[in-house]
């Protein structure tokens, strides 16, 4: 019953990393986010053998740089510090009055493929912009060895990451000798979509305007909508889904439901490849959100991927057999996939994966991500209100605000509190701010918490028909959808917009633009 959590991954850093128990979900990110990086990779091996045949190929030739932070920056007496790491390329910045483009990390590592690849580098291309990545603090490298302790994560929250840029943006202004022509435009996809359309909101004096997509600003404890774009999407003929297919993976959780209550675990255990018996009631649970996990996965980052997607799930599920034996086949056949023998559907290995301080370098924080969702934004994907959910009720909300208890010892009563703060702290889907882009996929279970309509005529909304999670983050390419190379132009032409306004010949004109 443990909410994945959401995690933003390569060009969307590491895609909102979900907050459904288990770390299986995880498992499925970080695939997608090896094989956008192999891709990459091959790309610029490519790139590199045409036009420098006889370099050393080196994984990127933007190094890994660090700033000093403090820890606390509303506490004076807290003096310790961390590193915080970023990236720059400088390579399309014309100094004259080009703008520089912010590109906010969230909750896994960034690379040097941030400030290399990706809608934001074509626009810097297009439009002479200096490009920084910069790492939220306490993922990737960006955390100091002891920093996952529990002391610790009293520092690790959205507005510490806020200032972090704040502080960021003095330290780059300082170093790269950006000077007032410069403007800044920050991007972000899934939560540092957020973070960009809230470091625009918060520090209107430090970026002119924000690009933020599959930004899910209005925080929730129980995010059941979340579910209800996945039977969507499932059932959505735009991606090759159909109702039948929606209907069959609910008859199929029915039938799992049954035999959960008929006690048969043997048999489930061995017909959907768990590692472990499953018989215990925490067992039981993050087994279903292990199995629902997989068609979350697969519709958040729909096509991400070659043959994981809406399209091949629901021609698996609407195979002739059964429901139930349909779903047994393509769990197998997801396995088969993702390299892995069987699930792993243990509550105590999960606890314990989440209780590690040991940090890792890449991919994304899962204990760190887990506590910014119970210590600000909730976000559990839960099935278990009376919503369209395909999958089982035991997906519950109980389930996951236990894990906030277990591991970190926040209550259900504080999530409750922290969430309706930060909703105040933000103004959650209606935030007042200005020259915010928000951006959203109809595929992406994600946008039912982002801003979907115009907020103002300079607060606007974009909303692709039929795209998934930050799919516009990345770089154009052929099989694009029409409706998702409109959306680029439209980023384009704001951006575009943003920067003749501030070229006026009296540039004193640009303060009364500001607000
Ligand atoms: C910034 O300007 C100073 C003084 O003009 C110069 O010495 C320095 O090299 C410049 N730094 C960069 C990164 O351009
Ligand atoms: C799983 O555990 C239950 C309860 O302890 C036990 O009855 C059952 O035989 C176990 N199943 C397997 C396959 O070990
Ligand atoms: C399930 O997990 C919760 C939270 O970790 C724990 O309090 C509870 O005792 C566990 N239940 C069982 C039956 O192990
Ligand atoms: C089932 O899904 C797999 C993995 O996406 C895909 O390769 C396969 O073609 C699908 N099977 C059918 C019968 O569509
Ligand atoms: C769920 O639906 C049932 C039947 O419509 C209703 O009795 C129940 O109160 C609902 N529960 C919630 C939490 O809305
Ligand atoms: C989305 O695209 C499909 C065709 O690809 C079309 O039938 C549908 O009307 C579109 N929906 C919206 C809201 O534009
Ligand atoms: C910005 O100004 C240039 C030059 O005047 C013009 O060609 C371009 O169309 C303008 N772009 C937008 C988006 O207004
Ligand atoms: C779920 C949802 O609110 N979808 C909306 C997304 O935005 C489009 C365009 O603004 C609306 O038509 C949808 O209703």
């Amino acid at each position: 019953m443990k909410t994945l959590l959401l995690v933003l991954s390569f060009t969307c850093v590491f895609e909102i990393s979900n907050s459904i128990l288990g770390t299986h979900f995880w498992k499925f990110q970080e695939k997608v986010g090896q094989y956008k990086k192999k891709r990459f990779l091959k790309n610029k091996l490519r790139w590199q053998k045409v036009f420098s045949p006889n370099s050393h190929l080196m994984y990127s030739e933007f190094e890994d740089l660090y700033l000093e932070q403090p820890l606390d920056h509303f506490d004076p007496l807290v003096t310790d510090i961390y590193e915080q790491r970023y990236w720059v390329n400088p390579t399309y910045w014309n100094k004259e009055n080009g703008p520089v483009f912010l590109f906010i990390g969230g909750e896994g590592a960034l690379g040097a493929y941030d400030v290399e690849e990706g809608e934001h580098v074509d626009l810097a291309k297009k439009y002479g912009a200096l490009i920084f990545a910069v790492e939220h603090r306490f993922y990737g490298a960006s955390i100091n060895k002891d920093g996952l302790k529990l002391e610790y994560l009293q520092y690790l929250s959205s507005q510490q990451a806020l200032a972090d840029l704040a502080s960021f943006h003095r330290f780059a202004t300082s170093k790269y000798n950006i000077t007032q022509s410069n403007i800044w435009i920050c991007f972000g996809g899934s939560y540092p979509g957020s973070l960009s359309a809230w470091f625009r909101l918060k520090y209107p004096h430090l970026v002119y305007g924000a690009i933020a997509s599959s930004a899910p600003v209005r925080v929730v404890k129980n995010f059941e909508g979340y579910n209800q774009v996945v039977a969507a999407s499932l059932a959505d003929p735009v991606v090759k889904g159909s109702l039948k297919c929606s209907d069959n993976i609910a008859a199929a959780f029915k039938i799992i439901d049954q035999k959960i209550k008929d006690k048969q675990f043997d048999t489930l255990k061995a017909d959907f490849k768990s590692c472990n018996n499953i018989s215990s009631y925490n067992d039981t649970a993050l087994f279903l959100n292990n199995l629902a996990g997989i068609f979350m996965g697969i519709v958040q980052y729909n096509n991400e991927m070659p043959d994981w997607n809406v399209a091949a799930v629901c021609q698996n599920m609407t195979q002739p057999a059964s429901p139930y034996d349909n779903l047994v086949k393509f769990t197998t056949i997801y396995l088969d996939g993702m390299g892995q023998e069987c699930f792993d559907n243990s509550y105590d290995n999960f606890i314990q994966e989440l209780e590690d301080t040991t940090p890792t370098e890449e991919g994304v924080g899962v204990r760190q991500w887990t506590y910014q969702t119970c210590s600000q934004f909730g976000y559990y994907q839960t099935c278990d209100q009376n919503t369209t959910c395909l999958f089982s009720p035991l997906i519950d909300l109980k389930s996951s605000l236990e894990v906030c208890t277990t591991v970190f010892g926040i209550h259900g009563k504080i999530v409750d509190k922290q969430v309706d703060f930060t909703n105040s702290y933000y103004g959650a889907n209606h935030p007042k701010g200005t020259r915010i882009v928000f951006v959203n996929g109809s595929i992406d279970p994600w946008h039912a918490l982002s801003v979907l309509r115009n907020e103002s005529p300079s607060q606007i909304s974009i909303y692709i028909n039929g795209t998934a999670h930050c799919a516009n983050m990345k770089s154009q390419q052929p099989t694009d959808p029409p409706s998702l190379v409109e959306a680029r132009q439209k980023i384009d032409a704001q951006i575009g917009e943003w920067l003749n306004e501030t070229k006026l010949p009296n540039k004193d004109m640009r303060l009364y633009f500001t607000v």
